[in-house]
């Protein structure tokens, strides 16, 4: 079920300065967006806290906020969810940055709040997660899913080698972006290899226990259960827990998305086979880049695709560079 916001803070704000400009963007002197040319502050609001793979972009990003003089204020939910990240979404009027560079929870329930910090002049940069509606952001910096999840359905079906069986995709949350288009790419490329049966797509919530959940029922459900495609950190992260209590690491081919501690650890001890690793970091610094580019009056580049790498045991030594950070 998608989540319904309620959407009435800064609604009275955002009139005053519409009523100003007309165009819905505030325009300093020089005719630039982002409130005038003293605000050197950026606000980050990624989709959760205490995440490897946003501390990797909140790295990324600080380190390019302060080579170009600017600030970076990160502000995250406790849960990936819409109704906890819209209030702080709202919240930012109160101190406005110069550019929000966000990570929507939910492609939808999003646009309104974020609409309304654009209204009010603040030059908006989608990192990782987009909304539906592409008129609100000036540039959106992701990976390429899809491709993802074409390199996760290659990565399996180069495991299984041949045998059949049914193959299960562990999704997160209808609504995410990210997540979506790579459970998507996964099922799109699965059909190439006819010994690997689609078992479905069933959905996670981004909760571990809830991923675990799901592979103790599939594996009671289907006798023929080969692989497993969890779409992002946590659900890999459940999904390697459900194996291990059924003691059945190993026996089921496990292909994660991220390169969190845990999963490059779980690589490492065989409880996955394979991780879809992307590169965090480069996804801030980016984002950081196009909304300084905005506000400077330089040209802004819309679509920014960040760099993905398919790891395996054989690969992991050349490829740490990928791995995510819990500090910077
Ligand atoms: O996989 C990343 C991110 O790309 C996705 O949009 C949401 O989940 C993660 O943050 C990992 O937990």
């Amino acid at each position: 079920m998608r989540i319904a916001i309620r959407h009435t803070v800064a609604a009275v704000g955002a009139v005053v300065l519409l009523a100003g400009c007309g165009s819905g963007q505030v325009e300093d002197s020089s005719g630039n967006q982002g409130g005038g040319a003293g605000n050197k502050k950026l606000a980050l609001v990624p989709g959760v806290q205490n995440e490897p793979f946003y501390i990797s972009m909140q790295c990324g990003a600080e380190e390019e906020a302060k080579s170009a003089g600017y600030t970076v204020q990160t502000n995250a939910p406790a849960k990936f969810d819409a109704t906890l990240q819209e209030p702080i979404v709202t919240g930012l009027a109160a101190n406005k940055p110069a550019a929000l560079l966000i990570a929507p929870t939910d492609d939808v329930a999003m646009t309104e709040p974020i609409k309304q910090v654009k209204d009010q002049g603040v030059v908006v940069v989608e990192v990782d997660t987009a909304l539906q509606d592409t008129s609100i952001a000036v540039s959106t910096v992701t990976s390429n899913n899809e491709e993802g999840g074409r390199l996760a359905a290659q990565t399996l079906a180069k495991l299984a080698a041949g045998k059949s069986g049914t193959v299960l995709v562990l999704d997160t949350i209808a609504g995410t972006s990210t997540t979506n288009a790579r459970a998507k790419g996964f099922e799109d490329e699965l059909k190439k290899t006819p010994n690997l049966k689609s078992g479905g797509v069933e959905f996670t919530q981004n909760e571990p226990d809830q991923a675990a959940s799901k592979v103790t029922a599939a594996l009671a459900a289907k006798p023929d259960l080969i692989g497993i495609f969890a779409t992002n950190l946590n659900t890999g992260e459940g999904a390697a827990t459900g194996l291990r209590n059924a003691n059945k690491i190993g026996a089921v081919n496990l292909v994660g998305f991220d390169a969190s501690p845990t999963e490059v650890e779980g690589l490492k001890a065989g409880e996955f086979q394979g991780l879809i690793a992307q590169d965090p970091a480069t996804i801030g610094r980016e984002g950081v880049k196009q909304a300084i580019a905005k506000l400077e009056g330089k040209d802004v580049k819309r679509n920014i695709e960040a760099p993905l790498v398919a790891i395996t045991k054989d690969n992991m030594s050349a490829n740490e560079k990928y791995f995510y950070k819990t500090n910077c």
